[in-house]
């Protein structure tokens, strides 16, 4: 009887410990300069990013100067009748100006990202740094018509600093 109240105790103990470091690594995470690293995942839809030139939207605001990082990986198709590829993009282009492509004369398929109203940029597997200002939007390279016979996604990883003006934080 005595030994279970002891090890019970014991684990109380134990439990607490491992809280503390958890509130620890909190504390330092948050930094205390009101700005906190972060970092947010998506999963990203080849027949929808980019479709009829709508590029997926992050909701991450940049500020001017600010950047992020971002890496991508998975396995797409822009036919169902072709190979898969991943963010890097396939080894066809895509030059179809009559329709647009999410970026014109790059690979079909690669990961392609727009920072506000800055011109889109290859982003690819990365780590690629994209820069502000403005709204990052990402987008599956494709014939701006041609998204309907796609499959597949890309799992992207964006890592950036995240103002934290007062208890609340932006971006
Ligand atoms: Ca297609």
């Amino acid at each position: 009887m005595h030994s279970m109240l002891i090890r019970g105790l014991h684990v109380t103990v134990l439990a607490l410990a491992s809280l503390v470091a958890v509130v620890g690594l909190a504390a330092v995470g948050a930094g205390s300069a009101g700005a906190a690293t972060v970092t947010k995942v998506f999963y990203i839809n080849a027949k929808t990013a980019g479709a009829n030139g709508n590029f997926f939207d992050t909701g991450i605001t940049l500020p001017a100067g600010a950047s992020a990082t971002v890496s991508a990986s998975g396995s797409t198709k822009f036919d169902p009748n072709y190979p898969s590829a991943g963010p890097d993009g396939s080894g066809y282009v895509c030059t179809n100006s009559q329709a647009g492509c999410a970026l014109l004369n790059a690979p079909y398929l690669a990961l392609i990202g727009k920072v506000g109203d800055q011109a889109p940029t290859l982003v690819g597997s990365g780590p690629t740094t994209v820069t502000g200002p403005g709204r990052l939007k990402l987008a599956i390279n494709d014939a701006f018509d041609g998204y309907y016979n796609n499959s597949g996604r890309y799992r992207v990883a964006i890592t950036y600093t995240r103002t934290c003006p007062g208890l609340i934080c932006v971006g």
